[in-house]
């Protein structure tokens, strides 16, 4: 199935308390199963540094590419809803969390509002965002350049496969 107003879109997914690969593979399954939207493709998982806030402890993050007619702001939406249903707790902002899913990016939309900014505003900046965004979409440009552009100024140390594939996320 191939829908007309299907829009491609990009989630960065996260964690670093409990059990992220589990929470992870969670909310990938709770975003597939809302009639609106399928996942596509999902990057192996990566072991990452703290970005921000140091004194936390590593993480593990991959990025997935979804088919979806819902428009930025219900995706959203979807993505709060998968976060609350696995208990995320939110206390500091930038801190240790059981699951974080963010939009990345739905098609071309630009946009600036409340709690909601498209391109994500930090991801060209992010290797923990880039690697697995350019595993699993080496073609995509982001504000007219493509991943590798932003990937040689991103800081990449100490980011390594945690679980390499897709296979992770299929309970
Ligand atoms: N998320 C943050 C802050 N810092 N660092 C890594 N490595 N991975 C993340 O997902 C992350 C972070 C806030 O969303
Ligand atoms: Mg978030
Ligand atoms: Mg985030």
């Amino acid at each position: 199935m191939s829908g007309r107003n299907e829009v491609r879109a990009f989630l960065g997914l996260g964690g670093n308390i409990g059990d992220p690969l589990t929470a992870m593979a969670a909310a990938l399954r709770i975003v597939d199963a809302d009639m609106s939207t399928r996942v596509v493709a999902v990057s192996s998982v990566y072991r990452t540094p703290p970005w921000g806030v140091v004194a936390q402890p590593d993480f593990l993050n991959c990025v997935a590419e979804i088919r979806t007619t819902l428009s930025p702001r219900a995706l959203l939406e979807l993505c709060l809803g998968a976060e609350r249903e696995l208990k995320r707790v939110r206390t500091i902002p930038g801190g240790p969390r059981v699951i974080d899913v963010d939009v990345l990016c739905h098609g071309a939309t630009t946009l600036c509002e409340d709690g909601l900014e498209l391109p994500h505003p930090r991801m060209l900046q992010r290797a923990f965002v880039l690697i697995p965004l350019r595993e699993i979409a080496p073609d995509l440009t982001v504000e007219g350049l493509g991943l590798d552009h932003y990937l040689t100024r991103a800081d990449t140390s100490g980011i390594s496969v945690a679980e390499a594939g897709d296979a992770w996320w299929k309970g």
